[in-house]
């Protein structure tokens, strides 16, 4: 068991400072936000910095959003075919607009994403630009097929997809080019995973976010 005793200096000092923190906090007004996956919480914060003229994401957090991007495009325009099939194959009248009829054009794009599809997932540094921006040719193509445009349209109810993602294949091939910048919309409308806590200070108002 210790003992600690303390003279009147000391003593006096650290009352000082626990007071002086008193102070702080009670000047403090602090937010918490609370929310399920994918409910907005990051968002708010990429506006909040927005607001107060800070960049909203630090270098290492704009690459690791564009690969996030890139990898999304890839498996979900995958998760379009394979459903396009599925609903097709469940139900030919009701989804004879699903049904993706294999001409040579089509089969090789889809060739073509399947077989580089690991490469993006593995954040392959191999994968050269040129590659890259095949890839961005097929899934452009792809995305403006009617068929997949059709199942897209039902997805509600039967399978997930990332929100704002079609945004972003209507510029993939853009987006799959290696000199792609995030312009600020995409940065605002690109999800990406986020765990842990995070807080920021509302500048001049004393007032911290988590
Ligand atoms: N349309 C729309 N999309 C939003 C809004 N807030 C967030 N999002 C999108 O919802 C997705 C998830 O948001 P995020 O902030 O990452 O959610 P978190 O998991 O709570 O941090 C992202 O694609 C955002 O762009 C909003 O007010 N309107
Ligand atoms: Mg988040």
């Amino acid at each position: 068991m210790g003992c600690c005793v303390s003279n009147d200096a000391t003593g006096g000092e650290i009352n000082t400072k626990l007071q002086q923190e008193q102070l702080r906090d009670n000047s403090e007004r602090k937010l918490l936000l609370l929310g399920a996956g994918a409910s907005g919480k990051s968002t708010i914060f990429k506006n909040v910095k927005k607001t107060q003229g800070d960049p909203m994401l630090e270098p290492r957090a704009i690459q690791d959003t564009k690969r996030t991007l890139r990898e999304n495009l890839v498996e979900f325009m995958m998760k379009l075919l394979s459903k396009s099939q599925y609903f097709y194959e469940s139900n030919k009248e009701k989804y004879a607009d699903c049904f993706i009829a294999e001409n040579e054009e089509t089969f090789s794009h889809i060739q073509m994403i399947a077989k580089q599809r690991e490469k993006i997932i593995r954040h392959d540094e191999d994968m050269t630009d040129s590659e890259m921006a095949q890839m961005g040719k097929s899934l452009a193509y792809l995305w403006k097929l009617p068929q997949v445009k059709a199942t897209f349209a039902k997805r509600c109810g039967q399978f997930s997809f990332p929100d704002n993602l079609e945004f972003f294949f209507d510029k993939v091939s853009d987006i799959m080019n290696t000199d792609y910048s995030l312009t600020e919309e995409d940065i605002l409308k690109a999800r990406v995973r986020t765990t842990g806590m995070f807080g920021i200070f509302l500048r001049g108002k004393k007032r911290k976010c988590f």
